[in-house]
């Protein structure tokens, strides 16, 4: 019996196929392409389209539909696909897809995705008709975000009336290929919908007072809302005959942060993950809605049916890569920076944000050093990572989660001394993980949970392990002396937030 799972993600669509008939438990394709190298024409650059308008980042849904079919192709060509059970899928959260009467019909071109943040005007816009970002954040688990989909389908409505006329149907990128699978208009899963300002976190429904907040008429443009486990329909006629496949079901798609939870096998409270990415993300499964008092965090429904908190900086290996660079290090050099440097830093410390910050809110780039002067670049290093750390630490209590074991993913989380000082900032264990197709892979599990109804940990415990050998336990005395600096470091980063204002911008405690 085998499941496929895809990811649409910013910049490539891949595909994980799973077998777990008796007793096997294997992946046994995984596939990739590339928007820029393997779909030219349709002339994105990192897999978006080039933009003269500051703030706009917007890609074309052809070009996610065309990956989607070349990797059935890719993918029927090296598994038997008539053992094909079910299918699902992920994708890049927020992009909001404008379709007519059939998903086949688009009556906008383009698509803003989630690297769009041009939607400013928006955010306060929605957010005093609602009562202010608090009240926002508590009803739709956020509060208004540039490039959350309310916002966006705000902006098109005004500014481009006739399109959103003629637009009948307002899919998530998600939702968007899952209805071509079905070539039916198909359902937003509830963990996905949590992304777009539009969704009543408690109720799991469209929330009426957001949906007039946002642009008339749109209750009739949104797909219903279904949970994550949800089988949206079959594969179509047309992709059994053209690809040799069954009536496969399809279970509803969702979005790849979400996914990545349970391909990362985040599927207990007290297991949380780290990706070290371009951005550093945190996220972790919750018991509860939460939300985020400090305005940065977001809450979504978690594709296991409970919540699932998320909070991105964007500063991360960006900034790794900065200080490595500025002092000439290599990797290795950076590792052995962190060796050589006792935690803590004799007092040093410094703020990361070399491009505008997400969280904390920082508008403009503003990077702080203190007690560095002529320190030694090693010295430097250790700053950095610390900081990086404490913010997690500091930004992430709003989730109540306290983390027992960290899974570590993203390109630095093979960086041992870097992880060493994550379980020191958090006192938990940290195992690295591989994440390289955690969506994809997430996508596959939760296909074949939708068909089994598993429980979660038997779906997820043979597909994500740990790497051999990664376990890192915190260290007591490093441990102690992290959590008196803690304090130190919050009145550090307060002081040296620029002034704020816009979305983002943290309320006050
Ligand atoms: C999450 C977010 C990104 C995209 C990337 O809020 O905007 O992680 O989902 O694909």
């Amino acid at each position: 019996m085998l499941y496929a799972g895809f990811d649409c993600s910013t910049q490539g669509l891949s595909a994980v196929v799973i077998d777990v008939s008796g007793t096997r438990r294997e992946v046994v394709f995984r596939g990739g392409l590339s928007f820029d190298d393997d779909l030219p024409d349709f002339g994105t650059h990192h897999g978006v389209l080039p933009s003269h308008v500051p703030g706009v980042v917007h890609a074309p849904p052809l070009m996610w539909a065309a990956a989607l079919e070349r990797m059935l192709g890719r993918l029927t060509a090296a598994v038997d696909g008539s053992r094909i059970r079910a299918i699902s899928g992920s994708a890049q959260q927020h992009g909001s897809v404008y379709c007519g009467a059939s998903p086949h019909v688009l009556t906008r071109a383009t698509s803003p995705v989630w690297m769009d943040s041009s939607t400013i005007r928006e955010c306060g816009e929605i957010e005093s008709a609602l009562g202010g970002a608090a009240a926002v954040a508590r009803l739709t688990g956020s509060r208004a975000f540039p490039r959350f989909t309310g916002p966006q389908i705000r902006k098109f409505a005004r500014d481009a009336p006739e399109g959103y006329a003629r637009t009948s149907c307002i899919h998530l990128v998600s939702s968007y290929l899952a209805s071509l699978l079905i070539e039916d208009q198909a359902p937003i899963d509830h963990a996905d919908g949590s992304g777009m300002n539009l969704m009543d976190l408690r109720t799991r429904a469209w929330a009426p007072e957001a949906l007039e907040a946002t642009a008339p008429g749109l209750a009739a443009r949104l797909p219903p809302l279904v949970p994550s486990a949800a089988v949206i329909g079959q594969l179509s006629p047309r992709w059994q005959s053209r690809f040799a496949l069954p009536a496969a079901k399809i279970v509803a798609w969702s979005g790849d942060n979400p996914s990545s939870l349970i391909g990362t096998g985040l599927v207990v409270e007290g297991r949380i993950g780290i990706s070290l990415g371009t951005s550093d993300t945190i996220f972790g499964p919750m018991p509860e809605p939460r939300v985020s008092t400090d305005g940065t965090g977001h809450v979504f429904a978690s594709p296991t049916g409970d919540f699932m908190g998320i909070t991105v900086f964007l500063n991360g290996s960006l900034a790794r890569e900065r200080v490595r660079d500025q002092f000439g290090l290599d990797w290795n050099g950076f590792s052995a920076a962190l060796a050589a440097t006792e935690p803590g830093n004799g007092g040093a410390m410094m703020l990361p944000w070399f491009e505008p910050e997400i969280t904390p809110s920082v508008p403009r780039a503003a990077v702080a050093w203190h007690g560095l002067d002529g320190a030694p670049p090693a010295r430097h290093v250790r700053a950095l990572v610390e900081a990086q750390m404490m913010a997690l630490a500091r930004h992430s209590r709003w989730m109540g989660v306290s983390p027992v074991s960290i899974h570590a993913t993203g390109g630095a989380a093979a960086n041992q001394e870097i992880l060493q000082v994550m379980a020191d900032v958090f006192n938990a264990s940290v195992c690295q993980f591989e994440s390289t197709d955690s969506a994809a892979l997430g996508a596959a599990l939760r296909a074949w949970q939708a068909d089994t109804a598993l429980p979660w940990t038997d779906v997820t415990a043979d597909f994500t392990r740990p790497v051999a050998g990664s376990l890192i336990r915190p260290v007591q005395s490093h441990v102690t002396m992290y959590q008196s600096l803690q304090p130190r470091y919050s009145d550090y980063e307060r002081a040296q937030r620029p002034a704020e204002g816009g979305p983002g911008a943290e309320q006050a405690h």
